[in-house]
This record gives C-alpha cells, sequence and structure tokens, in this order.
C-alpha cells in the first residue's frame, strides 16, 4: 500500500492543511505525485527542508516505515574510511558481477530542492556547484557537461552507458522536477568516468563513483574521498534527526545507494524474487535505473535503507545479500 495512503489520516489531513513551507509547498504539493500516480510506493516529496519539519506528521511515519527507523531514532553520519580488513573483503570477484555505483544525494542548504527550486535559482546553483567542482584536482579532475546544447546521440550514448540521467519519469514529473528541463542540469564527470556528480536531478548533487566488475571497497573510498572534497566548499542540508535531506523521504539519512548489475537469469525468474530481496533489506531495479526492467538476466540490486545504519553498513548490506543471491542462483536447475 502507498505509504501516503497508510499515514495520511484525516486527522493528519486536517493538521497539515494550511501549513505552507519556506518555499511555499503546501500539502497538495508533497502529495501530488501519489495522487498523480496511485502505484506509487511511497507518492511524497519535500519542496525544501522546512517540509521535513513543518509536514512532520506525514513525513514522520513514512519514513519510519521504509528505513525500519524508530519515531523517535536518531540518525548518526558515519562516514568513514574502510579499514584494511573490509578493504580486503567488500569485493565480489564473480564474473556475475557485472558493475558497481555508489551514489549519494546532496542538497545545498538555503536552496529549495528540486520539486520547488525556481528558474533562476537553478541556474544560480548549477553556477555554485560547477565553480566547486572544477577546482577539484588529481583522481576528481573532471569536465561539467551541461544538459543544455549537448547533441541529442551524446544525450543518448551516455545514458545507455549508464552515465548520464533520463528527463524524470512521471513520478518526478508530477512531483516538479521535470519543471525548466533541461536549462541548470548537466553531469560534471571525469575521462574515465569512475567518478560523477548528477547536478540538478532529483537531487541538487547526486555524487557518484562507479566502475565495472564488483569492487565495492575500491568505489566506496573513491566517493568518500570525493564527497570529503565537496563539503568542505558546500553547506549541505541536513536535518537533526533525520541527517543529509533529500527530495524523496526513501533517500534521507545517508542518501546512500549501493549498487551492482548482476546476473541472476534463473533466480530473477522467481516469483519470491522481489519478496526474498526485500526480506534481505535489498531493492531491486532494472538495468537502466529505477521504474525500468531487467535485461538478458541482469539486475540492479542495493540497500533499501539509508537511514539509521551507516554508509559502511550499507555496503555490508549489499555485500552479504549479493553473496546469498549468487549461493542462490547457483543452486537452481
Ligand atoms: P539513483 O541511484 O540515483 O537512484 P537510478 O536508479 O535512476 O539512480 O539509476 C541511475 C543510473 O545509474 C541508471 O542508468 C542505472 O542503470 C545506473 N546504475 C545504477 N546502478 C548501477 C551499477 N551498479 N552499474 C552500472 N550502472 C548503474
Ligand atoms: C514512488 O513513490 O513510488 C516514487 N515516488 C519513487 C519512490 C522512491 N523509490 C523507491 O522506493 N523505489
Amino acid at each position: 500500500m502507498m505509504l501516503v495512503k497508510k499515514y495520511l489520516t484525516e486527522e493528519v489531513r486536517r493538521a497539515l492543511s494550511g501549513v505552507q513551507s519556506e518555499c511555499g509547498f503546501t500539502l497538495d504539493d508533497v502529495i501530488r505525485s501519489g495522487r498523480e500516480n496511485p502505484d506509487s510506493t511511497i507518492g511524497a516529496y519535500a519542496g525544501d527542508a522546512s517540509c521535513y519539519t513543518l509536514f512532520s506528521q506525514l513525513f514522520d511515519p513514512i519514513i519510519s516505515d521504509y528505513h525500519g527507523f524508530p519515531s523517535e531514532g536518531v540518525h548518526h553520519e558515519d562516514f568513514r574510511p574502510l579499514d584494511a580488513a573490509a578493504m580486503h573483503t567488500l569485493k565480489h570477484n564473480d564474473n556475475r558481477l557485472l558493475s558497481t555505483r555508489i551514489r549519494v544525494g546532496r542538497n545545498i542548504k538555503g536552496f529549495a530542492f528540486p520539486p520547488a527550486i525556481s528558474a533562476s535559482k537553478q541556474l544560480e546553483l548549477e553556477q555554485l556547484v560547477v565553480g566547486v567542482l572544477k577546482n577539484l584536482t588529481g583522481e576528481f579532475t573532471g569536465t561539467y557537461l551541461p544538459l543544455v546544447n549537448m547533441p541529442e546521440a551524446v544525450q543518448q550514448r551516455l545514458t545507455r552507458l549508464h552515465f548520464l540521467f533520463k528527463k524524470g519519469d512521471r513520478f518526478l514529473e508530477a512531483a516538479g522536477v521535470n519543471r525548466n528541463w533541461p536549462s541548470g542540469r548537466g553531469i560534471f564527470c571525469t575521462p574515465d568516468k569512475t567518478f560523477l556528480v548528477w547536478v540538478n536531478e532529483e537531487d541538487h548533487l547526486r555524487i557518484i563513483a562507479m566502475q565495472q566488475g564488483g569492487d565495492l571497497a575500491t568505489v566506496y573510498e573513491r566517493l568518500r574521498r570525493a564527497v570529503g572534497h565537496i563539503e568542505k566548499q558546500l553547506q549541505f542540508s541536513r536535518h537533526g534527526r533525520l541527517g543529509y535531506l533529500s527530495s524523496c523521504p526513501t533517500n534521507v539519512g545517508t542518501a546512500m545507494r549501493a549498487s551492482v548489475h548482476v546476473k541472476l537469469p534463473r533466480l530473477g525468474q522467481r516469483e519470491h524474487f522481489f519478496q526474498l530481496c526485500n526480506e534481505m533489506d535489498l531493492s531491486v531495479r532494472g538495468v537502466h535505473g529505477e521504474h525500468s526492467a531487467s535485461e538478458n538476466g541482469v539486475w540492479d540490486i542495493s540497500n533499501k535503507k539509508r537511514l539509521g545504519i551507516t554508509e559502511v553498513e550499507c555496503i555490508q548490506v549489499l555485500y552479504e545479500g549479493v553473496e546469498k543471491l549468487l549461493q542462490l542462483e547457483e543452486s537452481l536447475p
């Protein structure tokens, strides 16, 4: 059942009617995506940081339910380096692991989030962020590719290779994330595309490390170093209890989604596959991102929870879950 439907009781609706966030978001704005898309699993988006406080009677139970987070819980950030043992262990050495990607979402303090930001603020934010990214050096030296004027063929190639985002789907469209498309959007990337930053997609920043194969440890460490450099120059939007804030309540906390593309041609066909992954706190997506399909038995498997667990735990959950999935795949005829 859509979480908005589950938790937007008449009492909560009454309490929140007339409430406006700092950017002017009302309850109608928060739940528009769920109302226009009855197949939503969550159905709510935040227009700015203040939504998580002002509409907490709706967001808190949704967040507790999705992340299994106690209603009075406090998230503690712990984006620590991996110790030598973890560096050694958290690598899948199996040719069924095609690629690994870890991203964190970040929003810049003082700006409305993508569902509500104005066109001019979006451009201001793009300039601010790109200025910071262009100062990165060494392994993070890269180029900014704005979406405006990017030839269609280049866009398609970069999207097919999983480096560039598509225009938001109907869930993001209804949330307001596609307004003024493609202005203010783009990607920053190193020449080998192992480090990327998406600018003004579903969150202001999606900071990404990725590479072929199943070496979660190396990808995690690259992402950790990159985030460390960026956060010295930008102030991110944070909440005392909920950690980093994001447009979608599924991303608060660490805002980390660690994923692998893994070949599970037999298990992926089984009826209980999604349920099994859910029981292991894993999410399943197709090969072209959320709401896409699997191709040739390849699935995108990632940590479901992002709140109330540490960044290292996000990748441990994924590592252990994928180990089990690979064993199960092996045992099937
Ligand atoms: P997000 O992680 O930002 O929620 P999406 O589900 O929209 O992202 O996926 C964004 C892009 O990243 C898509 O092109 C998707 O195929 C790609 N992607 C996700 N995980 C991996 C992975 N492990 N290897 C390669 N590409 C990936
Ligand atoms: C929904 O509610 O289904 C969409 N707004 C997407 C929510 C985030 N994605 C997810 O949990 N898989």
